[in-house]
Order: C-alpha cells, then structure tokens, then sequence
C-alpha cells in the first residue's frame, strides 16, 4: 500500500478550518480547547488511558462512528481518548505479518474462540473449522439465541475485517433507511465527504474484464444479464492501483492472496489508513487497545464515570480503571452500543434512557447461497477476495446481492453470493439479570423471508442456466447460510432511542454515533451510511453543543 493513501485522501476531505468555520463553532472550540490541562498532554503523550483520568471527550470503540467522532472533534480542537476492546494491529507477528490469511487460520483469527467459526462453514459437505489458540484475535462471531453477529475487533473496527465494499444507497431508498433524516443534506453533503475521506473508488472496466482473478465476478455478470438482472459495479475502499500491481506481480499479495476476513496486510484503506490516521496526525487523540469499557453513570461533580476493563490478549482483565469524561460517545458498534446501553438502564446507572433502548435491531437481511455451475462455466482458481459488483433486484424482488469470491485456491464451479434483502424482522435486546448478560430475541426463522427474496433472484439464474444450489458450504444438504450476519444495526435507534443527531437527551453529553443508529436496514452494505450519518450528527454536536 503506498503511503500516500491517507495524506491524498485527506487532501480530498474538509479541512480543518473549513470545517470549523462551517460549523459556525470557532467560540464554542476554543472554550472547549482552554480546557486542555497539563495531565491530560502527559496523558496523550503516554498512550493508555491511566485511572483517575478526567478527560473532555471519550468515545468508546474505534470503527466508522468514533473514528469519525474523533477526527471532527480533535479537528475542532479537543482531545479525545477512544478506548477499544480489541488489539491495535501495528505490529508483525513471528510470520512478519500483521494479519493471518483466510486460509491460514491462526490465534489472530478469532476473538476469544479455541476453535474457528468461519461464516461458510463446510466445504463439499465437510466442516473446515479448525483448532486455534484462544487469544484477542481479529474476529468476533458473537453467538446469540438465533444468529451468529459477525464483528471486527481492533483499532478500526468493522473496517478491519470487511470487504471494503462502500455503497451508497439508491436515493428513492433512503426514506426507508434513515426516515428522520433530511435525504438532501445527506446525499448533497454528508456521503460525499463520507466517500471522500474513506478513500472510496470503482474498479477499472476494462481491467475487470480481462483480469483472471474477476473471472467469478464475469460468470455473475453473465449469468444475471441471461436472466434480465441489472448488474452493478460496486465502489470499494480497496486500492485499485495496487490491485493491479499485485495481478501484474510488482507489489506483494494481499486481496490475491487470500486476505480479508482476518485482516489485510496491503491493499485495504482500513480507518487505520484513513480517519484513524488523519485524526492521530492532529495530536489530540489518545487510544487505548485492549481496553473495554464496561459502565458509564453519572458523576457527582458532573460528567460521566467510565469504568474500563484493561485486558491481556487471554482475554483476562489485569486492570480496572476509573476516569472521568466530561463527554461520552457510544460506538461500540450495533451489538456493543446496544449491550451497553440496556445493561446500564437495567442495572440503574442510567434509568432515564428511554423504553427504545434495545429496540429495532436487524440483520440487513444479510443471507449467503452459493450456486453450482456447469463444468464449462468455471469461475476461476484465482480470486480476489475484493467483491466489486452486485445483482440488483431490490426494486421487484427486495434482495440486492453481491456477487462474493470464494478464494479456495481451486477450481470449485461456484458463484457465492451475499445478498442484503429488505427482510422485515426487528429484534429487541434485553437484560438477562440470571446470567448477568444481554439477549437478544433474534428468531432463525425471522431469516425466511430473506431466503425468500434472493430466492427471486437465484431460482431464476437456475432456471435459465440449468443449475442448481450448492448445499455443501454450509453444512450437510443446507443451502442457505442464513445462520448470521456481518451487517448488525438498530438498537439505538435514531430519532427514537436518541434525538435526531444521536443524544441520549435525559444525559446531557452522552451520544450514540455507530450503527445502532439505524434502523436495521441500509438496503446495501452499511458503512458509508453509518459513516455519512456520523459526519452529519457529529457536525450539528460541535456546532451547538460544544
Ligand atoms: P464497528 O466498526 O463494529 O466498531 C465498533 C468497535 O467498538 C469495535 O472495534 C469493537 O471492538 C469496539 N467495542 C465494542 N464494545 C466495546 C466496549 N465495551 N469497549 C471498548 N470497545 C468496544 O461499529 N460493511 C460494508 O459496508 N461493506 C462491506 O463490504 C462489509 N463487509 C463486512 C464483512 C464482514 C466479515 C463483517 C464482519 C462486516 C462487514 N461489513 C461491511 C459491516 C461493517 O464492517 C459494519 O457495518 C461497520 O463496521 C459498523 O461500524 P460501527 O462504527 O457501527
């Protein structure tokens, strides 16, 4: 990856004064800043947050929200401290890497598992989970009653182990996705500087149709064409350029050689590369890996008490630490907002957040298929794990599907697809004071109507083409992977749980600016939403609240 990729995006992004200036909030800021006391200098030059800590700002969780919350923040001239539960991944293991590959994987893989819980699950009917020392590792596949919630755990969050894929939805969808919100602000505004500053980019046409390591996605256009389905190319935040250099063998491998789902060492504009690093280089954000956050409540001289759990790569916490923030961000991600926030009005240290806490979470509608094509029809032992196009039938059908890799190395005749369906269902979060844990009341039979709508899509490729499902990636005889889902959302959801920029109103100073935010559905891939949103709440909160 070149190492320009942060400094050219920057370029493209707000700048500082522009922004400040924009935001009509130059007193508010420099009140704010005078604010700065010795310790906390000290502190930021130290890295870890130290018990007994008074700071301005806290975001809990480094993903899409809080990165965004501390880059705008520290931009406008106040420090923040992001606390994160998982590792910072700046440092090569024995292998000289950062990250394991897909195929290789090893205690970096999995958050706190013995044994790997890879979304496809089986191969021609074999399971090919595997054994592997229990550690920090990359990602999380948090189990609860009905669904398996896939989640990036580390400094960067999601971006960390996503497919980069960075779509805006259709604008005659957005009313769905984000009701409360001004679709004009958003889309003239607020995607377009989210797009800018993720560092978001489309694959060449030309070199897509002549690149081996795309034959997949050249079988899925084909086959969705004969079946009269629009085919899309889909932007991402991986480097193009580099992808190329590492088809042409001039730049080392990483989304061709089977990176992504536990990290890619090239190639991927993770936050590390972009937001995190912008709002670093500002000298006014602290974080602290390996730290989780387990209670915020009020303060009795004002502000909020933040209790965090530091914790060895076992897992077991070696300290506990107090501190106060005088403001607190909730970013945890869907599932981590959420658990946070139902335990802490549960157990009392917050009882005035409102009855919608918990409340409106979905899956997307993400579910998985795979397709057997005929012999004549292969899609290529060479696969870039990059996904860079999708079947779009959410208008007729409610399914918007992304035609996915299947980086085995082989041959295998198989177009897997992730589809994203407008599946109806909500799911509450609630607290289970007997296990001391948060449920949430998610049903495995909620996912039918998913299977459902990308059935509109691929019942149709099958009967045009002669095909039929693969029923060996997810178990014996099973066709649909409708077991999970890499796209939480909801939970604290906008307008209702929150205002209608993400305050918690009954705790002046505590705000919501993650997925949870919305309302279950983006009707795409979700991070340029979630990033957009938290550019537009997190403009409003500086201007008027700081
Ligand atoms: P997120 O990125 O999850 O960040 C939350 C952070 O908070 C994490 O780093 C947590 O470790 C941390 N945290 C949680 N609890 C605590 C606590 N108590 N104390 C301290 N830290 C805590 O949240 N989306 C797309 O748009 N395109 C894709 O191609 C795509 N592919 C995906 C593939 C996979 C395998 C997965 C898992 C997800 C994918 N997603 C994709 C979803 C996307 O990554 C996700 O929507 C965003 O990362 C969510 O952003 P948030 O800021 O809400």
């Amino acid at each position: 990856m070149n190492d320009n990729t942060s400094g050219s995006i920057g370029s493209k992004g707000v700048s500082r004064r522009g922004f400040i200036v924009g935001t009509g909030s130059l007193l508010g800021v420099a009140a704010l800043a005078g604010r700065g006391t010795a310790a906390q200098a000290a502190a930021r030059a130290a890295g870890p947050i130290t018990g007994g800590a008074h700071v301005p700002v806290l975001v809990i969780g480094t993903g899409y929200g809080g990165s965004v919350a501390a880059l705008r923040l520290a931009q406008a001239g106040i420090d923040v401290h992001m606390i994160e539960m998982g590792m910072a991944w700046d440092t090569p293991g024995s292998d000289g890497k950062i990250f394991c590959a897909t195929t290789a994987p090893d205690q970096r893989s999995y958050w706190l598992r013995t044994r790997t819980k890879a979304p496809l699950n089986y191969f021609l009917g074999f399971p090919i989970d595997r054994d592997i020392p229990r550690y920090t590792g990359i990602l999380d596949a948090e189990d609860f009653s009905g669904i398996t919630v896939y989640q990036g755990r580390g400094v960067g969050g999601g971006s960390l182990v996503n497919g980069g894929m960075a779509v805006t939805p259709k604008r005659a969808n957005f009313g769905s996705v984000l009701p409360s919100v001004n679709a004009d602000e958003m889309y003239n505004i607020y995607y377009p500087r989210a797009n800018a500053a993720l560092g978001v980019g489309t694959i060449d046409p030309a070199w897509f149709d002549t690149t081996d390591c795309y034959q997949y996605a050249r079988v899925g256009r084909k086959h969705a064409q004969r079946s009269g389905f629009p085919f899309v190319f889909v932007p991402d935040v991986y480097d193009w350029d580099y992808m190329k250099q590492e088809a042409a063998g001039t730049a080392t491998k990483s989304a061709l050689a089977g990176e992504i789902l536990y990290g890619n060492n090239h190639g991927k504009k993770s936050l590390q590369r972009t937001y995190i690093a912008q709002a670093k280089a500002t000298g006014r954000v602290t974080i602290s890996p390996l730290h989780k956050v387990t209670s915020v409540a009020p303060a009795s001289g004002g502000g909020y008490t933040v209790v965090i759990e530091q914790m060895n790569t076992n897992g077991d916490t070696t300290t506990t630490k107090t501190v106060i923030a005088d403001r607190v961000f909730f970013a945890a991600g869907s599932v981590g907002t959420s658990k946070l926030l139902v335990k802490l009005k549960a157990t009392g240290l917050l009882p005035n957040l409102n009855g919608e806490i918990g409340k409106g979470w979905g899956d997307n509608g993400n579910v998985m298929c795979g397709r057997a094509n005929h012999l004549w029809d292969p899609t290529g032992s060479l696969q870039s794990t990059i996904p860079c196009s999708g079947i779009d039938n959410w208008a007729a059908g409610g399914a918007f599907a992304e035609v996915a890799p299947l980086p085995t190395g082989i041959e295998t005749f198989a177009s897997f697809y992730l589809s994203i369906t407008k599946n109806p269902n909500r799911a509450q979060f609630s607290w289970n004071a007997a296990t001391g844990k948060v449920d949430l009341n998610w049903q495995t039979s909620w996912k039918q109507p998913s299977i459902d709508m990308a059935k509109t899509i691929f019942d149709k490729i099958n009967a045009k083409e002669g095909t039929i499902y693969r029923t060996d990636l997810f178990g014996v005889y099973k066709i649909w992977g409708d077991h999970l889902t890499y796209h939480p959302l909801g939970g604290a959801v906008l307008n209702k749980a929150t205002d209608n920029y993400g305050r918690l109103t009954a705790y002046p100073g505590l705000y919501v600016i993650d997925g949870s935010l919305i309302p279950g559905n983006t009707s795409v891939n979700p991070f340029v939403t979630i990033t957009a949103l938290a550019e537009r709440n997190i403009e409003k909160i500086i201007a008027t609240d700081l």
